[in-house]
């Protein structure tokens, strides 16, 4: 599993890699795993979803996204991780297993392909997708800022100079579309929504477009403050958690808070390790640990869905 030039849960995967593993996932688990393509990226790249569970297609499900961002490696990491133990662990330990039997998850591992082949190939540091934008020679959507959810509110947002643009209109983005539409098309069954970034230790909630706390606020904060507790209780890793806006920043248009006012009651965004010390180049020694941690808080909010 370690050997050089080979996909490693341990090491951060190109996107080749990541697609054979796709491929190996089902094959070797056919009852369990399934791959939709939920469409394409501006530079024709699959965008893949990964269905794990046993039961039909009506059960509860989880949606969950890595790698919108394409230097925030260590989160496809997760989801690789996510659902390689899901089925190494189905069937073995009550708590998966008991999972896996009454809910789907739909894992989508790279939602930002172009820019994660860019940032392995040209620049470490990209974060865009890698669309072309009309009358400027910068490249690229902050596919973040790129949903229908009070979108260009901030006015910040609007040079494809910045690594905050956020496109021409809302979903304009084809990354953005395939997403929407895939979760549009299984609202009655997705009671949570999940989106993985890096770095700062946190755990998000909406919202991120005001400062107004969303119905739920209560059950949110619960759910995060109980997270969070779990996820520091293997290597103590602290987190902490609240509303997008007054944790990290007011933000307009993140698949967040779109999530959320389309009705998925429970939506949360992880920004895993670390706290700035190595920042986006978290170093390879630390994903295990960082997988390990987080799939408690993961496996925390999934039996919360299952029971309410
Ligand atoms: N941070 C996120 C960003 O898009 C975030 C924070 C998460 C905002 C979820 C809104 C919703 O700016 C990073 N590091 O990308
Ligand atoms: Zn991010």
């Amino acid at each position: 599993e370690d050997k050089p030039g080979r996909h490693s849960y341990r090491k951060y995967n190109s996107w080749d890699k990541i697609v054979a593993w796709t491929e190996k996932m089902v094959n070797k688990n056919p009852k369990m795993v399934s791959r939709i393509q939920i469409g394409s990226t501006v530079e024709d790249n699959p965008l893949y979803v990964l269905q794990i569970g046993k039961g039909g297609e009506s059960r509860k499900a989880i949606f969950m996204d890595c790698g919108i961002h394409a230097r925030e490696w260590v989160s496809p990491a997760f989801c690789q991780w996510f659902v390689y133990q899901a089925i190494k662990t189905y069937g073995r330990k009550k708590i998966m297993t008991k999972l896996l039997d009454r809910m789907n998850f739909y894992v989508l591992p790279v939602f930002n392909v172009d820019g994660y082949i860019w940032s392995w190939t040209q620049n470490r540091m990209w974060r865009k997708n890698r669309s072309k934008n009309q009358n400027s020679k910068c490249i690229g959507t902050d596919l973040n800022r790129n949903f229908n959810v009070s979108w260009n509110s901030f006015h910040n947002t609007g040079n494809p100079c910045q690594d905050i643009y956020r496109g021409p209109a809302p979903e304009s983005e084809k990354e953005t579309k395939a997403v929407t539409d895939f979760i549009r098309s299984h609202l009655k069954t997705i009671k949570a929504y999940i989106t993985f970034h890096s770095y700062s230790q946190m755990l998000l909630f909406p919202y991120g477009y005001t400062t107004d706390k969303p119905p739920n606020h209560g059950d949110l904060d619960k759910v995060a403050k109980i997270g969070t507790d779990v996820l520091a209780t293997r290597y103590e890793t602290r987190y902490i958690y609240g509303p997008i806006a007054s944790t990290i920043y007011p933000t307009s248009g993140s698949s967040l808070d779109w999530a959320y006012d389309l009705g998925i009651k429970h939506t949360f965004a992880f920004e895993l390790r670390d706290k700035g010390k190595f920042g986006f180049l978290l170093p390879e020694s630390r994903i295990k640990s960082t997988c390990r941690e987080t799939m408690l808080a993961v496996k925390f909010i999934a039996k919360y869905i299952l029971k309410h």
